[in-house]
């Protein structure tokens, strides 16, 4: 039902806004003595844009029930903060779209007519995912929808269903291996040359350390979907039974890690239930915005 589905992508975005706001405390030059492998930084951890999209992303689907294109871009347009740290093309494309300009045009055009290949369609996605776990080829178009809207390079949109397949993949079933987690993901991730071969290398290094695994894949340092998706699977997939060892195994190798581990978190959280984040950690998180809760009117409904 539209209840379980909603509930779903709810446990889901507690593990994303946690992943979020626990690996961008290591950003902070404050938290230079935390170790990423055992530390737990001091209280509160602010979120970033990564939560911010993702709570934008709920709110269409508990709306709609499906992405609405048109409504996604206005509500990501709307409620942008920029001080939560946006990318630069989706800071343009949104300040565009604030100014009246199509998002299709808008979006299109950044870097020179390639469209983005950022990995900020990928890094709120996985909310959705969980929400479409029933149909995994439903999460997979419903997530290129959600994607396009900022990301027109291939690449940008690929990071995104990858992320949303293996979450709906890990949500719909009770026992998995790391291998069928990302060989779902690839399966329907037809788009994005550079994700796929990032997710086939990562089938190859099952075995290997964080470090390791990050050394090949790429940590995000590039904040692209290609250097980020392939590594948060690979820790989601090794670590899928326990969200803290997940989380930290994104934070510890350094690079874009508010965002690998928002995909890793969302994902194992997806898989175990929100009851699987430590309660310490929902505590340090700062609050989730109030009208996601429902206190507000969320924006854009009608009066
Ligand atoms: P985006 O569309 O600006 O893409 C991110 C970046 O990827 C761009 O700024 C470019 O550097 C690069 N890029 C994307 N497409 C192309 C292209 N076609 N040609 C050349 N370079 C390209 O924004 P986004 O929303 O995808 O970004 C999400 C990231 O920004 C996340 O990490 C999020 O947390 C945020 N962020 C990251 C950092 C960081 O340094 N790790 C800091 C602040 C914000
Ligand atoms: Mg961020
Ligand atoms: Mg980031």
């Amino acid at each position: 039902t539209t209840d379980e589905r909603a509930a779903r992508a709810k446990g889901s975005l507690a593990g994303l806004s946690v992943g979020d706001a626990f690996g961008d405390q290591f950003f902070l030059l404050a938290n230079r003595h935390v170790p990423a492998t055992t530390g737990v930084p001091p209280a509160p951890w602010n979120w970033s844009d990564d939560t911010e999209m993702a709570c934008s992303v709920m709110d269409v689907l508990n709306r709609f029930g499906q992405i609405d294109q048109g409504a996604l871009v206005k509500a990501f347009a709307g409620r942008m903060d920029v001080g939560r740290g946006y990318g630069a093309g989706a800071f343009e494309l949104l300040e565009r779209v604030r100014g009246g300009d199509h998002w299709r045009r808008a979006s299109s055009e950044l870097f020179d007519g390639k469209g983005s290949f950022g990995n900020g369609a990928a890094m709120r996605v996985a909310p959705l995912g969980a929400y479409f776990s029933d149909d995994l080829e439903r999460a997979a178009s419903e997530a290129a929808l959600s994607a396009e809207v900022t990301h027109a390079n291939p690449e940008g949109v690929a990071g995104a269903v990858a992320v949303a397949v293996a979450t709906a993949y890990v949500a719909s079933h009770d026992r998995v291996t790391p291998k069928a987690v990302i060989g779902a993901a690839l399966d329907l991730t037809t788009t994005g040359q550079y994700v796929r071969r990032g997710l086939k290398r990562a089938l190859r290094l099952l075995a290997k350390s964080p470090q390791e695994a990050a050394h090949e894949l790429g940590n995000g340092s590039r904040i692209t979907a290609q250097d980020t998706v392939p590594y948060a699977l690979w820790a989601a997939a090794t670590r899928l039974t326990d969200y803290e060892a997940a989380v930290r195994a994104c934070a510890m190798v350094g690079g874009d890690m508010d965002t690998t581990a928002a995909m890793t978190g969302g994902i194992v959280a997806a898989h175990l239930g929100p009851d699987a984040v430590p309660a310490a950690w929902l505590q340090a998180r700062e609050p989730l915005p109030h009208w996601l809760e429902g206190a507000e009117k969320p924006l854009g409904t009608a009066d």
